[in-house]
């Protein structure tokens, strides 16, 4: 289907840059391409002469950067003849899941936590006609659970340990130079099961032309893509912000019973461990934590001073970066970009929760309404 200049997706677009062979039918709904938007106003206020970025990921079709994975990986499924797909999931990944198995035609089974899921992302999948299987656990369980249902068949596991999916992710950290002519001095970024950051550093490395010292991706051998010629000159430093009941990279373990309000990343467990660690360390970067006042703060920050509205989750990337900005982490005159990892309508009921009193309850009067507009003028 070639339609001119029509941005037909990423794995159109970084097509060299991806295991997609020629003989391949991509499964994509278009996803990638996402705005890199200028928070001037949080920019501004954080003074020190920073430039704030935030890719906004939740403007990919089914509302997060699951899709970047997703089409990778569902393409990659196909390709090898398989019935379904299967993913443990906080949400986001369910969400996407369901969308590219919808559109490539085979059966996505889903495993999500009792309770403590988005309706949103619920909504997603029942309506992409997933088979939702709600588990009596968390996530780390359903994980588990997925994992050792590995050889059940002709069914492919969708989670980020399926290494197709950090290579879709990947294009996030092209995007961002492409745009930028270079990488950012800062990259700050959400984590819960970690695949998203160690993704974004394969890209910037790859771009970079600079092969990451720890083993990567899955595909050294006949595919490995870090010999391509070198697009950009640096590479930025990796942060990796997550909420403080689900912090196990501030722990140094797995935790057990992960709690916070961004339910989005309410794993204590992350598949990623080793990856996540190579690319703080490798980049100079650190781990931080927020408690859920401080997230939430930030993800109305965003919504009230910048107009953009995304997940509790996604928010903490801007709020830890802001947090640090003060804190003097950060060097002046830097140019930083944030992943707002997925939109904020999948989780109305906390927005609504978060804003309350903000709807004004007046009688169908014009000059009962004139009158409340004007003493708020
Ligand atoms: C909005 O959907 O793990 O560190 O099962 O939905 O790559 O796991 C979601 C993760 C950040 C964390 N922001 O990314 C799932 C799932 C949002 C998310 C993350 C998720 P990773």
């Amino acid at each position: 289907m070639s339609t001119g200049n029509h941005y037909l997706g990423l794995l159109d677009r970084y097509r060299d840059r991806l295991p997609v062979s020629p003989d391949m039918k991509i499964v994509s709904l278009v996803e990638g391409d996402t705005p890199l938007i200028p928070l001037e106003n949080l920019s501004r206020a954080a003074g020190h002469d920073v430039q704030i970025f935030a890719k906004f990921e939740g403007l990919n079709p089914t509302g997060s950067f699951k899709d970047r994975g997703m089409t990778m990986a569902v393409t990659q499924a196909v390709h090898e003849g398989t019935k379904a797909v299967i993913c443990a999931s906080t949400g986001n990944t369910s969400a996407s899941a369901a969308a590219y198995a919808a559109r490539a035609g085979i059966r996505a089974f889903v495993l999500i936590p009792d309770g403590k899921i988005a309706l949103g992302k619920l909504a997603q999948a029942m309506i992409q006609g997933a088979v939702v299987i709600q588990i009596q656990g968390n996530f780390d369980d359903g994980m588990r659970i997925v994992k050792e249902m590995a050889d059940a068949g002709p069914i492919s596991i969708v989670n980020s340990i399926n290494p197709y999916r950090l290579q879709g992710q990947k294009t996030a950290a092209f995007e961002i130079c492409d745009a930028l002519g270079r990488a950012p001095d800062y990259h700050c970024i959400p984590v819960g099961n970690a695949g998203n950051i160690s993704a974004h550093w394969v890209g910037y490395s790859e771009y970079a032309g600079v092969k990451p010292r720890t083993q990567s991706c899955a595909f050294c051998t006949d595919t490995c893509r870090f010999e391509r010629p070198a697009v950009v000159s640096n590479r930025p430093v990796m942060v990796g912000y997550q909420a403080a009941g689900s912090a196990p990279f501030l722990r140094g373990g797995p935790v057990d019973e992960p709690e916070t309000v961004a339910t989005a990343i309410r794993i204590g467990n992350p598949q990623s461990w080793d990856l996540a660690w190579a690319a703080v360390r490798e980049s100079g970067g650190w781990f931080d934590e927020l408690t859920d006042a401080d997230i939430l703060a930030a993800q109305k920050l965003l919504a009230e001073r910048e107009g953009v509205f995304c997940e509790p989750a996604s928010a903490i990337s801007v709020g830890g970066l802001l947090r640090d900005i003060k804190a003097g982490k950060i060097k002046p005159g830097s140019t930083i970009t944030c992943t707002l990892t997925g939109h904020g309508l999948k989780d109305p009921d906390t927005a609504i929760k978060q804003s309350q009193g903000q709807v004004l309850q007046i009688p169908a009067q014009t000059d009962l309404v004139k009158r409340a507009i004007l003493d708020r003028l």
